[in-house]
């Protein structure tokens, strides 16, 4: 086959405020592959519509993720950042991998499962073959690194088995790609039950971190985070999930290993352990919220997506 350029690729659904997870786990990680490689990031709004959206309110999640990806360093002047519904491609190669993809394949997915709970037979289409749209987005860009948290990596493994039926059955086409996982980070679990992954749908509004929360409400959120009564800093996800959490938080913030994190804090109170990693949150957050209170007032948001449209979709095409 020939050799391909390697290419990024990722996507984020507009349905709500990003939160500390999604910024640790993959838009932090866009950031950093942006001086390695070319890169796309599109907002997948074909993907938030398997469950019922208010259209005005999805309109606005677009330009706020747009808005946060510039606001958290994306440079939309080098990469091409677009909205997926606006480029064809995405739903038309959906199509030939709602032919390609297995129905044993969907029901083996951890998040159908987790969404459909026991509504199995009630839920959209659209929510069982989203993973075929996901590897459309990924696939139509011949992307070779694809920058997600934990809890798409199982979708990521279903992208690589479709390209490789694919390419059995009709010949080479599409590149196999790869998950670009952060060494610390790729799963930020809930600060009020660190078992669970970090997710803006928990009612508990104390178990995540919004990348637009209020700044005192941050240092707030960190003090009430669950820990455990031992009064020891150490690393033990098992034993320790809440410290465990609040010491990969730190580690992913500073670019550091969780190792050096540990001998910094050892001697520490939780106290004064939790007062330094609301510090290093505020520190991260605060230049990207400034960044996005001004950018999300800018009309020229809707040009930024339309120039990606374009570029997107010479690619894609
Ligand atoms: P929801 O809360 O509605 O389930 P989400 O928070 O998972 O959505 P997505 O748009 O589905 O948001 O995810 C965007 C990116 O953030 C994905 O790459 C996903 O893997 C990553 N991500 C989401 N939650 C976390 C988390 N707790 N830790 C690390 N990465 C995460
Ligand atoms: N399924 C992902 C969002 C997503 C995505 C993609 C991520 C849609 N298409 C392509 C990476 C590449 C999610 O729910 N976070």
């Amino acid at each position: 086959m020939t050799k391909f350029q390697e290419r990024v690729f990722s996507g984020v659904q507009p349905t709500g405020t990003l939160h500390l997870g999604n910024y640790l786990g993959a838009i932090k990680n866009f950031v950093e592959l942006q001086n390695k490689y070319n890169c796309v990031y599109c907002v997948v709004d074909q993907h938030a519509i398997t469950v019922d959206q208010d259209p005005k309110e999805l309109r606005s999640n677009i330009l706020e993720v747009l808005a946060s990806f510039i606001a958290a360093g994306v440079d939309y002047k080098k990469q091409i950042i677009f909205q997926q519904s606006s480029v064809p491609a995405h739903s038309q190669l959906a199509w030939v991998f709602n032919c390609v993809s297995r129905i044993g394949w969907l029901n083996r997915m951890t998040q159908f499962k987790d969404k459909a709970g026991k509504n199995k037979e009630n839920v959209s289409v659209g929510l069982m073959v989203y993973p075929n749209l996901m590897a459309a987005d990924i696939l139509a860009y011949l992307a070779t690194h694809v920058p997600v948290g934990d809890d798409q990596k199982q979708h990521l493994e279903l992208t690589r088995d479709l390209a490789i039926r694919f390419n059995n059955t009709y010949g080479d086409t599409f590149i196999v790609p790869k998950a670009y996982q952060p060494k610390t980070g790729a799963k930020i679990k809930s600060l009020s039950d660190p078992t669970k992954k970090m997710d803006k749908s928990s009612e508990n509004q104390k178990s995540y971190i919004l990348l637009l929360d209020d700044l005192n409400q941050v240092k707030n959120k960190i003090k009430s985070a669950v820990t455990d009564s031992e009064a020891k800093i150490y690393y033990d996800v098992e034993n320790k999930p809440g410290i465990s959490n609040l010491l990969t938080i730190d580690a992913a913030l500073l670019k550091t290993t969780i190792e050096e994190r540990v001998s910094h804090y050892k001697d520490m109170s939780y106290q004064d352990f939790k007062l330094c990693v609301a510090d290093h949150i505020v520190a991260a957050l605060k230049p990207i919220q400034e960044k996005y209170h001004a950018l999300i007032k800018d009309p020229s948001l809707d040009a930024i997506l339309d120039t990606g449209r374009d570029q997107a979709k010479m690619i894609a095409h």
